[in-house]
């Protein structure tokens, strides 16, 4: 199911407390020109996010998460950037698609109330990611018989979920979630598991971009984890992944052109 060149989501925190970004973005300007040099850099579309899903991240309330995104993903969209909107609330889902967002993607896998019937309604593509727990709770203890057996068994059903809500099959993207629940050796599991995701049938998206995992291997602060999320960007890739979620789009990008000539014809055009 592994056909054409790995695309390129690039991030766009509208939060105030995501760990990575420092609440850098949370101003509504700075993130529209974030999300336009992302996609200068070579992003195939832009991830618009406005509630932190950082491990022991808190909830945000609805009105706030609208302000948020809302501006981003409009004024975005409108310049002819395809958006995805990162969030686990339809009324959110609803609102951006109404602005333009091309994807949603949700990190608890569309399982709140009215949300696979948010997008049903909608042409929007979807990004269903698995998670154990919430943001809050999922690292404490995760643990799993088999973590990508019940990782692909949960995006199986999930998929079935809204294919059967009137989704089309071609709409969705599954996410093993790396980091949402797992220790550095699930994650590591996963990656080498990675295969077995994409054998569902379904583009795989992958984000491990300056995750804890990737600071646990190379002994680096989130400030310093490029080189390693780039690593690990084309190892999934290599592992199946179609697309990857990342901070460092240029980067990525130039590393994903490398791999693609050199690898990539193997796989057919
Ligand atoms: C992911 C995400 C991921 C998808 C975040 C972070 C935490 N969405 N949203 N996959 N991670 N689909 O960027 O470190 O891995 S937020």
């Amino acid at each position: 199911m592994k056909t054409g060149r790995p695309r390129v989501m690039g991030i766009v925190n509208v939060t105030a407390d995501s760990f990575s970004d420092g609440g850098q973005f949370l101003d509504a300007r700075a993130a529209i020109a974030h999300g336009r040099l992302l996609a200068h850099e070579g992003a195939d579309l832009v991830d618009v996010g406005g509630e932190s899903t950082r491990p022991g991240a808190t909830a945000v309330a609805l009105e706030e998460e609208l302000r948020r995104v809302l501006p981003v993903v409009e004024t975005l969209a409108r310049e002819g950037i395809a958006v995805s909107v990162d969030t686990m609330k339809p009324e959110v889902m609803r609102a951006a698609i109404a602005a333009g967002a091309a994807m949603v993607n949700d990190v608890s896998g569309f399982r709140a109330p009215g949300a696979i019937e948010t997008v049903a309604s909608s042409k929007a593509a979807v990004c269903v990611m698995h998670m154990k727990g919430t943001p809050e709770t999922m690292q404490a203890e995760p643990f799993y018989d088999d973590v990508v057996r019940e990782v692909a068994a949960f995006l199986a059903e999930r998929a079935r979920a809204l294919e059967g809500a009137g989704v089309a099959k071609e709409r969705i993207v599954v996410d093993p979630g790396f980091g949402f629940g797992k220790t550095r050796a699930h994650n590591i599991q996963l990656m080498r598991g990675l295969p077995a995701i994409a054998a569902l049938g379904y583009p795989v998206l992958a984000g491990l971009s300056r995750k804890r995992t990737i600071g646990d291997i190379t002994g680096r602060p989130v400030s310093e984890r490029v080189a390693g999320s780039v690593a690990a960007a084309l190892v999934a890739v290599q592992n199946g992944a179609s697309m990857v979620r990342v901070h460092d789009v240029k980067e990525t990008v130039d590393a994903l052109k490398v791999w693609w000539e050199f690898e990539g014809e193997k796989r057919g055009p």
